[in-house]
């Protein structure tokens, strides 16, 4: 079996339950083969000339973690500029927030010239690479430049656009040919999957051999929709934890007069949380039933709080949520809670748990795994509703939940509205169905069929090892 080495722009060690449950589905697959984790260590550094001797190895258990530092120009242009200031946006839709600009653009090669560097005398021949998301497009192509003939497969974890929105970048026929440098190349949804094979029919003249085979630049290309899902299990045992019954009881207890919805985002322009405090105002104005009830609780983690387009976010948030509270708060109830802050991981399952309705509203998202933690969180015997974004990845499969147009505000309002008006059988019913979804397609699943696709032998032998995980678990004790 060969070694995996997963290439991403930041690191989580595995060992660490903060880290999530990609981290986590990442580790274990990392760990069973002895696996490399190759990535920025979140620490820029004053000239060119320190990047490049910064390279740190560590070892996590099994798992062996290699870092390097960037120089503040190359950061600059690689992340905030290229990476977050055109490739995010456009990617989500957004070309009115791109900032086109040729500069970035070179810090951006740079940077991927500088991984692949640093990386490839790392290698051993057999090894399967696994480069994950926007930061890093033009990875595998520097990485074959460079003489690599190993296999490379590429996962997006944000949206693909389509063609005519793609085809506002620049850049966008250099990019498209990039990507036939990976043997795999994975997207989503099958919405994003359709996307790319319009634009590579366009930009590369691609040949479609059938339904995941593509053909240009001399290269075939595997192209498949490989849903990302939450660690189901793991997520279960996080909120049968202390802090997490804690965060239940604390939050039911405190609400006990009140219908709780809740919003969990970083705080990104993607994510709708505008758009969602609007709605809940027209709810209270259309539906006054819900006055002194109904209570949003909204998280919001700062995010790339360097990035321009993320300044006046914050600003906008603070005056929506002002202004509901002092349009229909009283002494003993305020209608919105707004957190800017990111919440322990252990607790989020309590509160999750806690509230009637979840509203994961983005404009545009790739997946959205916070949909998916707040069903797996649920009193199956009580099960709150979720209401989700037609525009989220997470809807092609969570058909059961109550899906909304974002932009449609009154729309989202009446959703809110049916959402705690819901009677019990038919919440237990669609959570019924929500479950099966989200465990069918669970991060495992996500990884087997990545990895699947991208080196079948190893494939297998992680299939090997994580039937032998569940059986050890399920066995009784001796
Ligand atoms: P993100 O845009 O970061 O990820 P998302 O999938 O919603 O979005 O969340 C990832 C994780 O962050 C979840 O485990 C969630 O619990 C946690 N999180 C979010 N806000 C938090 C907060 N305020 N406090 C604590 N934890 C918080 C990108 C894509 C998504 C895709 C993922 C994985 O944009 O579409 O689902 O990658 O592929």
């Amino acid at each position: 079996m060969g070694r995996l080495v997963v290439v991403s722009n930041r690191l989580a060690d595995p060992r660490k339950p903060a880290a999530g449950g990609l981290a986590v589905a990442l580790g274990e697959v990392l760990r069973n083969t002895g696996g490399l984790w190759f990535g920025w260590s979140g620490a820029i550094v004053d000239d060119a000339r320190a990047a490049e001797g910064s390279l740190r190895i560590q070892q996590a258990g099994a798992v062996t973690l290699a870092t390097i530092d960037l120089c503040r120009e190359d950061h600059d242009a690689y992340y905030a500029g290229y990476s977050n200031g055109v490739l995010w946006p456009v990617f989500h839709y957004r070309l009115d927030l791109a900032n086109f600009d040729d500069h970035d653009v070179e810090g951006y090669r740079r940077v991927n010239r500088l991984f692949a560097r640093q990386l490839v005398p790392l290698l051993r021949p057999d090894d399967v690479i696994w480069v994950h998301d926007y930061h890093l497009i033009p990875l595998a192509a520097e990485l074959r430049a460079a003489g690599c003939s190993q296999r490379i497969g590429f996962f997006l974890h944000i949206p693909m656009p389509p063609s005519q929105i793609f085809a506002a970048i620049p850049q966008h026929e250099w990019l498209t040919r990039t990507l036939f440098a990976y043997d795999v190349v994975g997207f989503q949804s099958r919405a994003d999957l359709g996307h790319f094979a319009g634009h590579a029919g366009c930009d590369a003249v691609a040949k479609r051999a059938n339904e995941h085979r593509l053909e240009a630049f001399g290269r075939r290309l595997h192209a498949g929709a490989f849903p990302i899902g939450i660690d189901v299990d793991e997520f279960e045992r996080l909120g049968r934890g202390k802090e997490a019954r804690d965060a239940y009881v604390t939050t039911r207890d405190e609400y006990a007069r009140r219908r709780l919805l809740i919003g969990v985002d970083r705080l990104d322009y993607t994510k709708g949380i505008p758009q969602r405090i609007r709605a809940f105002r027209e709810l209270l104005t259309h539906h006054p039933g819900n006055r002194h009830s109904a209570t949003l609780i909204q998280i919001a983690a700062p995010s790339r709080e360097s990035v321009e387009a993320y300044a006046g976010i914050r600003i906008e948030l603070e005056r929506l949520c002002g202004a509901v509270n002092g349009d229909f708060g009283d002494l003993d109830w305020m209608p919105v809670r707004y957190i800017h802050r990111n919440v322990a991981r252990r607790r989020l399952p309590g509160l999750y748990r806690a509230a009637r309705v979840g509203i994961i509203t983005p404009l545009r998202d790739g997946m959205n795994l916070v949909a998916k933690e707040y069903v797996a969180s649920q009193d199956a015997s009580d099960p709150g509703v979720l209401v989700l974004s037609r525009f989220t990845g997470a809807a092609e499969q969570l058909t059961e939940a109550l899906l909304v147009n974002p932009y449609d505000i009154r729309g989202t309002a009446e959703a809110l509205q049916q959402a705690l008006a819901m009677p019990l059988a038919e919440r237990q019913a669609r959570h019924d169905a929500l479950l099966g979804h989200i465990r069918e397609y669970d991060v495992h699943r996500w990884c087997a069929d990545f990895l699947g696709a991208l080196d079948p032998p190893l494939a297998q032998a992680l299939g090997h090892h994580a039937r032998e995980r569940r059986r050890r678990a399920t066995a009784p004790p001796a």
